[in-house]
Formats: C-alpha cells, sequence, structure tokens
C-alpha cells in the first residue's frame, strides 16, 4: 500500500529568485498538507549524505556544491499516495520536459536548479524526513 507521507526541499536557486511563497503556495494548492518544514542550509558533506545514492554518476559534485551554495526549506508533506501524487505535481527532472502548470516548469531553472526535490520512493520519504527532522517533529 502506498503511504501518505513524502519529502520536499525548495532548492538554492529558487530561494535566490524568491520563489520560496510561491512555490508554498503552489504546494497547497496541490492538496499537500505541510507537517514539518524548516528553512535551513546544507554543508558540502550533508548534501554528499543526502545525495549519497547519486555518488558515482558525473554530476554528482556539482549537484552537492549547488546544494550546498544556500538556504533551502525542507519538508515533509502529506497526502493520499504522497510519492506519486507529488511527482506528478512537481513534473520531469529537466524544467524543460516538465509539464505545463507543473512546480519545476513554473519555477526551476535547468536540470539541477529545477526548483524542487521530492521523494522517489516510501523507504526514501521517511529517510529522507528523518535526515531532517526528529520524529517528534512530523511523526
Ligand atoms: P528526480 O528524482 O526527478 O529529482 O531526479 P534524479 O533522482 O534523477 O536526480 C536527482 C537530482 O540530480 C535532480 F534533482 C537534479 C540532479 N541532476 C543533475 O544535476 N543532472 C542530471 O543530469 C540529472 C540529475
Amino acid at each position: 500500500m502506498a503511504g501518505n507521507i513524502t519529502f520536499t526541499m525548495i532548492k538554492p536557486t529558487a530561494m535566490r529568485k524568491g520563489y520560496m511563497a510561491d512555490i508554498l503556495g503552489q504546494i497547497a494548492k496541490g492538496g499537500f498538507t505541510i507537517k514539518a518544514m524548516k528553512l535551513t542550509r546544507l554543508t558540502k558533506e550533508e548534501a554528499m549524505r543526502f545525495y549519497a545514492v547519486h555518488s558515482e554518476r558525473p554530476f554528482f559534485d556539482g549537484l552537492t556544491d549547488f546544494m550546498s551554495s544556500g538556504p533551502i526549506i525542507a519538508a515533509v508533506l502529506e497526502k493520499e499516495n504522497a510519492v506519486q501524487a507529488y511527482r506528478d505535481y512537481i513534473g520531469a527532472t529537466n524544467p524543460s520536459d516538465a509539464a505545463e502548470g507543473t512546480i519545476r516548469a513554473l519555477f526551476g531553472t535547468n536540470i539541477e536548479a529545477n526548483a524542487v526535490h521530492g521523494s522517489d520512493s516510501d523507504e526514501n520519504a521517511i529517510i529522507e524526513s528523518n535526515f531532517y527532522f526528529s520524529s517528534r517533529e512530523w511523526v
């Protein structure tokens, strides 16, 4: 059975461009409830730990430099079938391929600075939520 929790981040470029409130509004409009949220910043080491599954990929160094380059929003979201619902709602990884009206199409800059992260499985949604929050804050 699909879970009802997913995890998102608003990435540094979207924060620098002043899209934080618009993206949070779009998340609410999509019927996602914010269970926990913080404005924070990753060190390079933390970004490397968060994206460890991509450590062999050619974009890993650039991605982790980027994700540690400025403030981000981290949030736990709740909705029925949250992981798939949110991936559909944010659109394809590359904003230029993302369907019209999706968060990445509206607010993304390029494949790296694609506005938001969304978990890819129920298991990772829990791992990623625990990376930022104590279970008291979102369970
Ligand atoms: P997604 O699940 O849509 O976030 O996409 P992936 O898991 O494939 O990629 C994780 C992150 O790596 C993306 F958010 C952006 C970054 N990335 C790049 O910077 N370059 C690439 O070619 C592919 C992904």
